[in-house]
């Protein structure tokens, strides 16, 4: 994924109108818009297809299935115009090169540790391991916690050069500047952005955030 702005837009939100009109106003501020189950099952595919015709849509149906059904999802998302995808890594290898061979060089990204603070319980014990395993499966990058930019740290000594997308900045309580510092590439926000009273001003003011530590 090319990141200029290094922040991603997630439209999570059930009226398909409200994501268009909120995409159309922040699209400048943002390297892309993901989208997820709350606003597919309220507005159909169509949705999708709609915010692909202005820029890159990362979808995320955070696949976790055996690698014939993931295959199927990724192929579905891959059709209506997804420029990547988010699956996760804890159904193992098979699943997650099925989701990368679906997706035909299209972006994947594995979910490795959550950000909320179930995330410790169960996937920060497995991170480093499932970003190995995104390694080795090819995956274009991984998701890993803004409200723990120490293991974002840990886990970009694993991963290397492949990307790492950090949500949880703002209402999750992470901090977009200390996520990029520890080496995410980008931060996922939703809440901090689209419930803001001008959403386009949020965005400016954490793209402005992060820029003030990656030019130093
Ligand atoms: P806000 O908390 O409103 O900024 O939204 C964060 C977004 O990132 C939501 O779309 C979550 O589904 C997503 N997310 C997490 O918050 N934590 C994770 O560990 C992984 C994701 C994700 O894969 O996008």
């Amino acid at each position: 994924m090319r990141l200029d702005q290094r922040l991603i837009l997630a439209l999570d939100m059930t009226d398909p109108k409200r994501a268009v009109e909120l995409a159309g106003s922040v699209r400048s501020h943002v390297d892309a818009v993901k989208v997820g189950w709350p606003l597919v099952l309220a507005g159909g595919l169509d949705v999708l297809r709609t915010l692909a015709k202005s820029g890159y849509v990362l979808c995320d149906f955070k696949i976790a299935d055996i690698p014939n059904t993931s295959r199927l999802i990724v192929e579905q998302a891959v059709d209506a115009g997804a420029s990547g995808i988010i699956c996760h890594g804890f159904v193992g290898e098979d699943s997650v090169r099925a989701c990368v061979d679906a997706a035909g060089g299209k972006d994947v990204f594995v979910v490795v540790e959550m950000s909320h603070p179930g995330g410790v319980e169960y996937t920060a014990k497995h991170a480093e391991d499932l970003a190995r395993l995104a390694t080795r499966a090819n995956a274009t990058g991984i998701v890993a916690p803004a409200t723990r930019p120490e293991r974002v740290s840990a886990l970009r000594a694993i991963i290397g050069r492949k990307q790492i997308l950090a949500p949880g900045v703002g209402a999750q309580g992470g901090k977009a500047s200390e996520a990029i510092v520890a080496g995410a590439d980008a931060v996922i926000v939703g809440r901090a952005i689209y419930e803001a009273a001008n959403p386009a001003a949020a965005a400016t003011a954490i793209a402005t955030e992060i820029r003030s530590v990656v030019s130093r």
